[in-house]
């Protein structure tokens, strides 16, 4: 398959930010209209994270508004749980709202954070919808089968696997059961989690994952690409035997957190292209376009 590297790579780093941080990564993205929206994780110089939107016409050329748009201190029925920041946000159009799902760091390790918004200016934050720890929450689109499902990632003792559950009304989660495993001896062996949401195709439900090993006194991520049944999402269809993205250019190799490529929001366009904004070495914010027909080719 096909997957090229935006030659203005790294779209955005710390000094586009109009304001003092360590860094931004990992964005969600959503399009509205004809506008390009990533919700991007800034850490702060206290090292906690918090939320600000950046805005493009074409998608790669962005601009980073003057304010967060979420910080922990907003989340005061939840506080404790946000404390140390909130971080890695996906953004899930329902229903005509968009849903946006991320981290919520604290002494009681990371559980993920339902909010929602209409317009990007005015959210509701609903609160935990796990328990800890658990990350990488994907919301599915739509309902499927009178239900709503979400993909996410408890760490069990030493097991990391991919989850999926159901829930009525996005607030209340059930029936969970085990997606997948990671795959022993590749590349992916040592832990999973979901990145960008599943967006549905005429072949099934398309989604992105990571996959890490470790090496020695690293960890390397990679990302893969996941097939899922239309109608039972618990159903693993076709997945990609190689990572699509690995680090290789030195924005994805040197960083806080060396040798990363990490992605929590992609764009499909009306032609078939699909836009993957990803980061490199939890540093900045990339781009890697590919179509939907490469991503479906490959999951075997
Ligand atoms: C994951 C998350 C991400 C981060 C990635 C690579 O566990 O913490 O925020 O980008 O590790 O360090």
């Amino acid at each position: 398959m096909e997957i090229t590297r935006s030659k203005n790579n790294p779209l955005i780093t710390k000094e586009d930010v109009p304001f003092r941080v360590n860094s931004i990564f990992n964005p969600g993205a959503v399009k509205i209209n004809d506008t390009y929206l990533l919700l991007c994780r800034v850490e702060l110089p206290t090292g906690r994270s918090s939320l600000v939107i950046a805005e493009s016409r074409n998608g790669y050329d962005f601009k980073i508004n003057d304010e967060l748009f979420l910080t922990p201190d907003h989340h005061t029925k939840c506080y404790k749980y946000v404390e140390w920041g909130i971080e890695d946000a996906r953004i899930t159009p329902i229903d005509g709202k968009y849903f946006i799902t991320y981290t919520g760091y604290s002494k009681y390790m990371p559980l993920i954070v339902l909010a929602e918004t209409s317009d990007f200016k005015d959210v509701k934050i609903h609160g935990p919808i796990s328990e800890s720890s658990n990350k990488d929450c994907s919301l599915f689109p739509e309902k499927i089968n009178g239900y709503y499902w979400k993909v996410d990632r408890p760490s069990a003792e030493h097991r990391k696997d991919i989850w999926i559950n159901r829930s009525p009304d996005l607030i209340h989660w059930g029936r969970h059961q085990v997606l997948m495993n990671p795959e022993e001896g590749s590349w992916e062996q040592d832990k999973i989690g979901a990145s960008s949401n599943p967006v549905k195709t005429d072949k099934g439900w398309l989604m992105l994952y990571h996959g890490v090993r470790g090496f020695g006194i690293t960890s390397i991520y990679k990302l893969g690409v996941l097939l899922l049944d239309l109608n039972e999402p618990w159903k693993v269809i076709g997945k990609s035997k190689e990572p699509i993205l690995s680090p290789d250019e030195e924005y994805e190799r040197i960083g806080d957190v060396n040798n990363v490529v990490f992605s929590t929001g992609w764009i499909f366009e009306d032609n078939g292209n699909v836009k993957i904004y990803y980061s490199g070495a939890d540093m900045n914010i990339c781009l890697a376009e590919t179509t939907v027909e490469d991503l479906l080719s490959v999951c075997k």
